[in-house]
């Protein structure tokens, strides 16, 4: 039975950016709900993949040096580890990953197509198609069994789970390896990161709810890696269970006590979370109302799709945050989904002009703040709402 939580109101598309402030932008309700059952979290309504995932689809995972390095990191990772004679990446975005593997090793699927055709210049095999059962079915026949299967942020965005995996059994080797990668739901409770949800993330994923969906597809989840990325993700290694040569990790016991601890499996849990996501909403708006009401000039850093979820959320228009800066070519110029705020181009001394930076992109604490070290010490203030509004001192 899936229990309702939380109701983040009425949300655009977190990637529709516009040439201009559409005030009467297509909005979508987003309520969250939590099954008894299986123990996933998912939002209620779903959105044709086809609106979302198209050939203007304009984040890209190489924008950020951090996931650049994580990617190229687990390359050298997966070709140490396992050897696969063929790899494919569900999701392979502008080629974060795959462009660091071997061009005759690896096969990239990607539907938008303006990201495929990144690979697809490089010289990747890439196939701007949809993950279903037909599309394992053609390339089985073209590629035969597949020895390692992985999807970083990737599957939390498809309706069909039960296709998913169905269509990853069927392909992948009696031996093989599904390793997928997605935002922890432990760490996004713990950080009352409500914005992981918006109507892309239909799903996130805890290891528990995880290891009842893969029971289904005689799988399991056989090692689990805890990452710093998007804000503490979980990296789970999975094979099928006929499959004895790998032995399951304490890593797998560990994480399904700790979220266990936590009590994930449990809707009480749901419902303390909603009070705090309420309480951010207007800590978050009090805040920013008195650093203006003072005079002061805040812009939002990272145009993200978890930024569009909170100023929708706390209905934050340009009053409060006049702009926000972005690096991705897709989004300059462009307004902030649903919103009269509009993305400017980064550029190195565009921070001097403000005494506030509101962290859009706070998965990225680290590195921006390492990149504008400059302009903090000079004075400028980061705020962030994670894992509640404050704001951050050097
Ligand atoms: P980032 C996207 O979510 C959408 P978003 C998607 N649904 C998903 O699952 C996750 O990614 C994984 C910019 N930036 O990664 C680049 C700078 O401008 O947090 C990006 O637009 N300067 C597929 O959008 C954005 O911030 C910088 O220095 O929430 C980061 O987006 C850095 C570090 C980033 O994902």
């Amino acid at each position: 039975m899936n229990k309702f939580f939380l109701n983040l109101g009425r949300q655009p598309l977190a990637n529709n950016f516009t040439s201009y402030y559409k005030k009467n932008q297509p909005k979508y309700n987003l309520k969250l709900f939590y099954n008894t059952k299986t123990k996933l979290v998912s939002i209620s309504k779903r959105m044709r993949s086809e609106k979302m995932f198209n050939n203007k689809y304009p984040y890209r995972s190489s924008m950020s040096k951090t996931m650049k390095d994580s990617f190229k990191i687990l390359s050298r990772q997966i070709i140490k580890k396992f050897n696969p004679n063929l790899i494919l990446e569900i999701g392979s975005n502008d080629g974060a990953l795959i462009t660091n593997l071997d061009k005759k090793k690896v096969i990239g699927i990607e539907p938008c197509s303006n990201l495929a055709a990144i690979t697809k210049k490089k010289g990747f095999r890439t196939y701007d198609e949809y993950w279903n059962y037909k599309l394992a079915k053609k390339l089985k026949k073209t590629h035969g069994l597949i020895d390692l299967i992985y999807s970083a942020n990737t599957l939390t965005h498809i309706s069909n789970l039960d296709e998913v995996f169905k269509s990853v059994d069927y392909l992948l080797n009696k031996n093989g390896i599904l390793i997928i990668e997605d935002p922890s739901l432990l760490e996004c409770i713990k950080n009352n990161a409500y914005d992981q949800f918006y109507n892309e993330h239909i799903y996130v994923f805890s290891a528990l709810a995880l290891r009842n969906i893969l029971k289904k597809f005689n799988m399991e989840i056989f090692d689990i890696h805890n990452l710093k990325t998007h804000g503490g993700s979980l990296r789970y290694y999975i094979k099928k269970k006929k499959n004895k040569n790998l032995k399951i990790k304490i890593s797998v016991r560990k994480q399904i006590n700790k979220e266990k601890k936590y009590d994930i499996h449990k809707f009480k849990t749901y419902k303390i979370f909603s009070k705090k996501v309420k309480k951010s909403k207007d800590s978050l708006l009090k805040m920013l109302k008195n650093i203006k009401k003072s005079g002061n000039k805040i812009i939002g850093y990272g145009a993200t799709a978890k930024a569009v979820t909170v100023v929708n959320y706390c209905n934050i228009d340009k009053n409060l945050i006049s702009n926000f800066i972005d690096t991705t070519p897709e989004k300059i110029n462009k307004y902030i989904p649903g919103k009269n705020i509009k993305i400017l181009k980064y550029k190195k001394n565009i921070l001097k002009k403000y005494d506030y930076t509101f962290l859009g992109a706070w998965n990225f604490k680290e590195e921006i703040i390492n990149k504008e070290k400059k302009f903090f010490k000079k004075g400028l203030k980061f705020l962030t709402h994670i894992p509640k509004p404050k704001i951050i001192y050097y």
